[in-house]
């Protein structure tokens, strides 16, 4: 067909890590097919339901398109300078009367999948001068970045499964048929998988429940939620114990050893059989194969780390894959080479620290600059002086996604000033004072500065905006909400203030001896910017200065951000990971500790748990046409069978009086919920689940497809109260329950 309005574009699906590529076809300002790009060298068309969704997010009617400010319990559109000069006149008098600490700051997930909240969130953090910060990171992954920063001294370099040569992969609480994967990007995670199985290697997936994953990997194993650390260091006990420990190249430079053979002493299979219910034979079995397998890989996700051991537990798989020596070696766990990284450099650093500071109320240390989401709520209710009055919130919908819910959502309602930046009025920005609406994903460019980080090929991809529009996109949007929060005021230039930031970036490069750009003109560097919007010149900028950079000009056919443009629409490969180690040590000893202190910090605790409650458990789970707690909105995600729901093994529903088909009424230290019941031998017996990120029935949510289908809030019953101690992350899962059957 020649009609000129029909268009082709490639990108990078926003939604989550797996960073499928999409062809994307358009007709006018219509979206008329979107598609996996089979061109695309790393997912070759590979997509999932979600991924041709965009459309629909795109097109929904409740999505906000411009700001609106609350008026007494009604909205009002209203324009830009109105929404900031608003936030302004609320936040300066308690800036006035109470400093910077009454405001706080929370982040949530679709920050990193979107190339404004990746680069310019720093900005809305640095203006706001609080300590109040919080992430989505403490319901999620920070026991890998605490576990990373005391290993090996840098807590964004994350171990990735080599899956695409691994013969054996052993996985705990994860299930990537579902999730697509996360802190390992792998478009086509199935696929992975069951290529190491087609070519005789093994997958072992270690679960409460029989998951999708579970269902297609070599084998299965279920183990009570919450003692993952237990069975890990059984498995450990039984390479020492059998002689079977070689760290290969690691040897050199990992320390540390004898400390872990001497804790893992006491954690033989027998007593990992009594706390996890897996069988002693199967152990040692396991740890045979492990030690044994040419290559292997041990990785661990959300059903291991949001639990009350998640930081020991990541620490734990590392901890195998250096003793079977599988750390940094293709097979086993690699670690990032992006284009944006700089590679060499000689080992040491400035180690890893947490609790620089406290949190007012809750006393919680800080870790990476956040403190525990848990404690949000405590530090709003809390009063005195630093208590926080005002909230930012960015991407982040906490009165579903945070533990104890329904308390954060009576502290929400209490604020001063709450400003969301969200497309949707939901259960979180119903308490906001303002909203400001970022571009949809068709409507803004991306490069993925946070997955590029996680791939497990290095690769670099850019996609151009599918549909123009006027209106501000998320670096302008946080660059101005960051000058009202640094006191420059509502009608402060964003545009100098950008230019201001990027000239600093260049600054700092040029005076670099190691820079391609070393000694450089930053007034030159920053015209041959000049074309580009404000993200796109920072991704232009880190790719040139990165590893196969042009250097502005001084490796002629290096990467540029226009080559990638005008040259790979679908993406340039350039290949598999490389051996980052010893290099990228950055402790202070030089060395990958096996046993760092704040492991070591940890174990009394450890040795003090009681593992013995014979009461039922909750655990979570996803779904594969879910995203969190908002793609619900999507009909043809949500349509069809009944999915939030309160799985019970048969045996415990006969215990309990819980029927298929009837409704059970599930109560936790902090709450209760009325689920309908699900009896299947999918879950085993003790352990009940519920889905999480459902919940759309509270008054003022306005997400009508999803208002007609809400499910229960499953964070209404996950309690604020314990956490991970040395990540400050929230127990999301083994929350212990009582069911009772509604008649
Ligand atoms: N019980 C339990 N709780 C959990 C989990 C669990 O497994 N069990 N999982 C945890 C995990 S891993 C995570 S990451 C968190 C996730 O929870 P959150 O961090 O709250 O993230 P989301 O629910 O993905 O989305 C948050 C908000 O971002 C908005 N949004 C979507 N796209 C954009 C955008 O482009 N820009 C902006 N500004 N906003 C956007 C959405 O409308 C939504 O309101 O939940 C955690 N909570
Ligand atoms: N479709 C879809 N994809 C998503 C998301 C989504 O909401 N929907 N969310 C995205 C986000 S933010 C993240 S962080 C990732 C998470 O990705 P995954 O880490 O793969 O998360 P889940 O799919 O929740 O799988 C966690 C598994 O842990 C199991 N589990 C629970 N407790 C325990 C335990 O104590 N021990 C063990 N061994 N297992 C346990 C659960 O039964 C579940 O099968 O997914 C991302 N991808
Ligand atoms: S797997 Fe993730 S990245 Fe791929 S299409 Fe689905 S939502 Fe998008
Ligand atoms: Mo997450």
């Amino acid at each position: 067909m020649t009609d000129e309005q029909t268009q082709t574009h490639f990108r990078t699906c926003p939604l989550c890590e797996a960073t499928c590529g999409l062809e994307i076809t358009t007709k006018g300002d219509q979206v008329v097919r979107i598609r996996g790009d089979r061109n695309d060298p790393v997912s070759k068309g590979f997509i999932c339901p979600k991924g041709s969704t965009l459309k629909q997010l795109h097109e929904d009617p409740d999505r906000l398109t411009g700001p609106m400010i609350r008026d007494g319990e009604t909205w009002r559109e209203a324009t830009w300078d109105e929404a900031f000069a608003e936030i302004e006149r609320r936040l300066s008098p308690l800036l006035e009367e109470h400093g910077h600490q009454a405001l706080g700051v929370v982040l949530g997930n679709p920050n990193v999948h979107n190339l404004g909240g990746a680069l310019f969130l720093r900005h809305v953090i640095k203006a706001a001068a609080t300590t109040n910060i919080f992430s989505a990171s403490t319901v999620d992954q920070m026991p890998k970045h605490v576990s990373a920063g005391a290993m090996w001294g840098d807590p964004s370099l994350f171990p990735l499964p080599d899956l695409d040569r691994t013969d054996y992969m052993l996985m705990l609480g994860a299930n990537p048929y579902v999730s697509n994967g996360s802190l390992v990007t792998v478009p086509d995670f199935p696929g992975k998988l069951e290529a190491i199985q087609a070519r005789g290697g093994k997958v072992v997936v270690v679960d409460p429940r029989v998951s999708r994953t579970a269902q297609s990997a070599s084998e299965h194993l279920f183990i009570k939620p919450g003692t993952d650390i237990v069975w890990l260091l059984s498995l450990i006990h039984v390479l020492f114990a059998e002689d079977l420990v070689d760290l290969g190249h690691a040897a050199q430079w990992v320390n540390g050893v004898d400390d872990v053979r001497a804790l893992a002493e006491r954690y033989t299979p027998e007593m990992a059989e009594s706390v996890c219910g897996i069988k002693a034979e199967v152990t040692v079995r396991v740890a045979r194969e492990l030690a044994a397998a040419p290559t292997a890989a041990v990785y661990g996700r959300i059903g291991a780390h949001t639990v009350t051991f998640g930081t020991l537990t990541s620490w734990a798989t590392d901890v195998l894959n250096v003793l079977t020596g599988n750390f940094d070696r293709p097979g086993g766990v690699m670690f990032c080479s992006s284009p944006t990284t700089k590679l060499g450099g000689t080992p040491g650093g400035r180690g890893f620290k947490t609790g620089r500071w406290q949190g007012r109320a809750s006393g919680r240390g800080e870790v990476l600059g956040e403190l525990p989401a848990s404690t949000l709520a405590q530090e709003i209710e809390t009063e005195g002086e630093g208590q926080i009055r005002a909230l930012v919130v960015i991407a982040c919908n906490p009165v579903r996604s945070f533990p104890n819910s329904d308390r954060l959502d009576a502290a929400m309602a209490d604020l001063d000033l709450l400003v969301a930046v969200d497309p949707y009025i939901n259960a979180t920005s119903r308490h906001a004072h303002v909203i400001l609406p970022p571009l949809s994903a068709l409507e803004r460019s991306h490069y993925d500065m946070t997955f590029e980080r996680t791939m497990i090929r290095v690769f670099a991809k850019y996609s151009p905006a599918v549909f123009a529009t006027s209106r501000p996109d998320e670096p302008e949007i946080l660059t101005r909400l960051a000058l009202v929060l640094g006191g420059q005021g509502a009608h402060a230039s964003a545009e100098d203030a950008h230019v201001a930031a990027l000239t600093q970036l260049v600054e700092r490069e040029v005076a670099s001896d190691s820079s391609p750009i070393a000694g450089r003109d930053v007034a030159e560097i920053l015209e041959m910017l000049g074309a580009w919007s404000w993200a796109e010149q920072i991704v232009d900028f880190r790719l040139r200065v990165g590893r196969f950079g042009d250097g502005f000009g001084a490796n002629p056919h290096g990467l540029t951000l226009k080559q990638l443009v005008e040259d790979f629409p679908h993406g340039r490969d350039y290949g598999e990971l490389v051996q980052r180690f010893p290099e990228a040590t950055k402790t202070t000893s030089g060395q990958v500790d096996l046993f760092p202190e704040i492991v070591a910090n940890d174990i009394d605790r450890l040795l003090a748990a009681d593992f013995d409650s014979d009461g039922l458990v909750l655990v979570g789970r996803r779904h594969l046409r879910s995203c969190n707690t908002w793609m619900h909105n999507v009909d043809v995600l949500v349509k069809g069978k009944e999915r939030c729901t309160l799985q019970v093994h048969p045996s415990d529903a006969e215990t309990h009086g819980l029927s298929h088909g009837g409704t059970a009424v599930v109560s936790s230290a902090v709450g209760e919920v009325r689920a309908p019941v699900e009896v299947t031998q999918d879950v085993m017996p003790g352990v009940v689940s519920l889905p999480f990120g459902w919940g759309y029935d509270s008054p003022g949510i306005e997400m009508n497809v999803a208002r007609s289908r809400p499910g229960v809030n499953s964070n209404a019953l996950t309690d604020d109260q314990p956490l991970d101690e040395p990540s400050g992350t929230s127990v999301l899962n083994a929350i212990p329950v009582a069911v009772a059957s509604v008649s």
